[in-house]
């Protein structure tokens, strides 16, 4: 072999294992494997999937990180045959960009329903209203330039948090859209260490029954007991979860326009990790547009955030845990 072809193969290995994933600050991210994020016009009713027309998501920008960022919304509006038509598209949806202090500490703004309380805390930055028009249909918006220092800064995550809300406004349509934090407002630039998270994610799922779409609820050392809950899912298959101690552990499904909640106990080794929601399809007759609410709480009703870049990266099963576990 010559030196060249050596080189060239040494570069394709090195590049295999960079952490890709790691640098993408889409919301929903690539380990997710969701189809997309989606709120409803305030006047639908529950059953599409959506509980409360309100949607928050926190975008985390490590400390060290100085330069302006962008927050993209691709599709924002309810309009085209990308999003879920309900007679006529007559839905208007805001994206409101919030910083400053309490835009992620307010207790409102990390609430699994906001639909009362100050969930809209902080310093409004920028908002926009999209109604029926082909502006961005299949585009991104951008919002922005931010500096990171108008976000609240929380020591604990090392950075300053930005908060979008998108909230539907009227109508009664399903808006699909995907957020992105970009260093560009022209394109989707990622920043090393950045992160997005939410308390309450409603999201539509794959039609395809061999996808399988994942949330991951971080665990910290204070959790003894975790909450998953499941709304409208449509009894569409099943929904387990996985961790470093558990291979497989089910959980209630909800059907039609109901909530169903499954409780169960963290052992040690799950602490300061991520679990794995995985939502599996039904292979026969799997359901179709099928939006769907979940959220996680621990033993005090705290929400615990998900992140789209799971912390830890994605848990795996180690059989010695789950062995061990088995015996006590
Ligand atoms: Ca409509
Ligand atoms: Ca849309
Ligand atoms: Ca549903």
């Amino acid at each position: 072999m010559n030196t060249l072809i050596k080189k060239h193969l040494f570069i394709l290995l090195i590049a295999s294992y960079l952490p890709i994933a790691c640098f993408s600050q889409a919301a929903p991210a690539d380990d997710e494997n969701i189809a997309s994020l989606i709120t409803f016009g305030k006047n639908a009713e529950t059953s599409w999937g959506d509980n409360d027309h309100v949607q928050i998501f926190f975008f985390l920008i490590p400390e060290k990180f100085k330069k302006p960022v962008y927050i993209r919304v691709f599709d924002p509006e309810a309009s085209g045959d990308d999003d879920e038509l309900n007679g006529v598209f007559d839905t208007e949806t805001t994206f409101s960009v919030y910083g400053g202090k309490k835009c992620w500490s307010e207790e409102a703004a990390q609430s699994s329903n906001p639909t009362s309380g100050n969930y809209k805390s902080g310093n409004l930055k920028a908002t926009k209203t999209f109604g029926n028009t082909s502006k961005y249909d299949k585009t991104w918006y951008t919002f922005g330039p931010f500096n990171p220092t108008e976000g609240e800064y929380v020591q604990k995550f090392g950075g300053n948090v930005l908060k979008v809300i998108a909230e539907g406004i009227s109508g009664d349509d399903g808006n699909k859209y995907k957020f992105y934090l970009s260093t560009s407002p022209t394109d989707n630039v990622p920043i090393e260490g950045a992160n997005a998270f939410a308390y309450d994610y409603c999201f539509r799922m794959w039609d395809d029954p061999k996808q399988v779409s994942h949330i991951y609820p971080y665990v910290d050392d204070k959790t003894i007991s975790v909450k998953i809950s499941n709304f409208d899912w449509d009894d569409d298959g099943f929904i387990r979860i996985v961790s470093v101690a558990r291979k497989g552990q089910m959980e209630a499904v909800s059907g039609q326009d109901n909530w169903v909640t499954t409780e169960f106990k963290i052992i040690q080794e799950e602490k300061n990790t991520s679990l794995d929601i995985q939502m599996i399809k039904r292979k026969n007759a799997p359901v179709k547009n099928n939006n769907v609410v979940i959220n996680v709480r621990n033993q005090y009703g705290e929400l615990l955030p998900f992140y789209t870049i799971p912390i830890g990266g994605v848990p795996k099963y180690k059989y010695s845990i789950g062995v061990k576990q088995k015996t006590e």
